[in-house]
């Protein structure tokens, strides 16, 4: 094969800073072992975007940055990403903010990556996209006559037909997941949904070896659940604990992007149950809940914070006295070491969405406890990795009382118990770490046929059109 080529909204850092969690850790062993290039975007846009990438060479693979201007980036990246898709994929169809220029630029900036991928990639690379903000890119890609293998991952839920079908320009959506090679998602609950709405949008047939076959072409699909670095990540933890004394009350811990997709009212609502149904525990636990700022600019964003900070205010104003904070909340990003010292010194760990791809920090939260005094996992069934994580306390984020007896059974859980439910969570994920993960969609990837012989039969036809025109 030629070379792995990932490509993601953002890049990773060009100096290698920063590297410490998520997607580079999974990418950077195959990315380094087969000779690898990322593209991503700049971090900073610019009136005068270059038309090209602008390459950078690091020592374990290269980077190339696409630019764009700050208008663009905005419409397509806060406008059709995270105004209309996000909202719409995690079910949240009241928050869609409808405008024509935001889908225009998401499909613009496609168009305009994929004429910049495709000076740089030959037939024998194979092309990883990540994630909603780059859905039509196989399909510009197509249309330039791109021949490589091309395979996309959604980090994020893909909800019901009926959900999905609030998105404007649902059809042209489906139509250009269906220009993949191979499509992976998080959990087997996205996966019914895909297969769905291409059965009904584009008259796809599902076949016995779980591929769907659509206009004459056969598209892979595949359940491949994200996961993190297991033994690296409880490493940190075991490392950082060593020099850190415990906190002085039992702790729950909540650790999300301050997203209205991860339930911090819902869970609040919870907690505030618990302590009034309680009263034992008051003065005897702290909810430390860090939910640092993202994409603060989109209004949606901007009233979660105020509910957030709200519900934090009323719960200390109604059970706190001198001595006891009941929730401590952190709107900021702490660093990663810390919050693996955080994590294991928690007896119990939050982790309530209301929708959710996978959700990382449940299993971060699992990797950092220690085997011997394990704490507890409080997981909502809306998040992706409870298909994986049955041992864990299941709820419906949504039912305070539901939430608030999680707790308190939590809190109270013997130790034998909680010590046979983390082996059985934390064995499946030694097992299912994120090499794992990007090791079984890559085999995937490369077992598709090389040379799609409907791509090759379209391309011949582009070209006689161009030579007969
Ligand atoms: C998307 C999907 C899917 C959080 N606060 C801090 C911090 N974090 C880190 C966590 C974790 C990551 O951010 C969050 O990952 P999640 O998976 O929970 O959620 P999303 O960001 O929404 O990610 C999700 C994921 O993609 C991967 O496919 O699981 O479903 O929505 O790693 O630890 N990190 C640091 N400081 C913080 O304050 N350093």
């Amino acid at each position: 094969m030629g070379r792995l080529v990932i490509v993601s909204n953002r890049a990773p850092s060009v100096d290698g800073t920063g590297d410490s969690g998520g997607l580079v850790v999974a990418l950077k062993d195959a990315l380094s072992q087969q000779g690898g290039l990322w593209i991503g975007g700049a971090p900073k846009q610019t009136e005068t975007p270059s038309d090209e990438l602008v390459f950078h060479q690091r020592p374990d693979f290269d980077i190339a940055l696409f630019e764009l201007e700050p208008e663009l980036y905005r419409d397509y990246y806060l406008g059709y990403s995270n105004s209309v898709l996000w909202p719409a994929l995690h079910g949240r169809v009241d928050l869609i903010n409808v405008q024509p220029h935001f889908s225009a630029a998401y499909r613009e900036v496609a168009r305009r990556l994929a004429r910049q991928i495709a000076q740089t990639v030959t037939h024998d690379d194979v092309i990883w996209v990540h994630d909603y903000q780059l859905i039509p890119l196989a399909h510009e890609l197509r249309a330039l006559g791109v021949t490589s293998r091309i395979g996309f991952f959604l980090h994020i839920p893909l909800p019901d037909l009926q959900t999905f079908k609030a998105i404007p320009d649902w059809q042209d959506l489906a139509g250009c997941l269906a220009d993949y090679d191979l499509l992976g998602l998080q959990t087997q609950r996205d996966l019914s949904h895909l297969i769905n709405i291409f059965r009904h949008t584009l008259r796809g047939e599902l076949r016995a070896n779980g591929n769907m076959g659509i206009n004459g072409r056969e598209v892979v699909l595949g359940c491949f659940p994200i996961s993190i670095d297991v033994r690296g990540f409880r490493q940190l933890a075991v490392e950082g604990a060593a020099r850190t004394a415990p906190p002085p009350l039992p702790r729950l811990i909540g650790v999300d992007r301050l997203d209205y997709s991860k339930g911090l009212p819902h869970r609040l609502h919870g907690y505030e149950t618990f302590l009034s149904q309680a009263p034992e525990f008051c003065n005897k636990v702290a909810l430390l809940q860090i939910a640092p700022p993202t994409r603060d600019d989109v209004d949606a964003y901007k009233a979660i914070r105020s509910e957030l900070e709200h519900l934090a205010g009323r719960i200390n104003g109604s059970f706190g006295t001198v001595e006891w904070t009941p929730v401590q909340y952190i709107h900021r990003a702490l660093p990663r070491d810390d919050l693996a010292v955080l994590y294991r010194y928690s007896r119990v760990g939050l982790v309530t969405p209301l929708f959710d791809g996978m959700n990382l920090v449940a299993k971060e939260y699992v990797a950092a406890q220690d085997e011997s005094d394990p704490g507890v996992l409080i997981l909502s069934q809306f998040a992706g990795a409870a298909e994986e994580m049955s041992d864990a306390l299941i709820v419906n984020p949504h039912d305070p009382q539901d939430v608030a007896d999680a707790i308190k059974t939590a809190l109270q859980m013997p130790l034998a118990e909680r010590r046979k439910r983390h082996e059985a969570l934390y064995s499946h994920l030694e097992e299912h770490d994120v090499a794992h993960w990007s090791a079984a969609f890559l085999k995937r990837l490369l077992a598709v046929e090389k040379t799609d012989p409907v791509w090759l039969e379209r391309f011949a036809r582009l070209e006689l059109v161009a030579k007969t025109g």
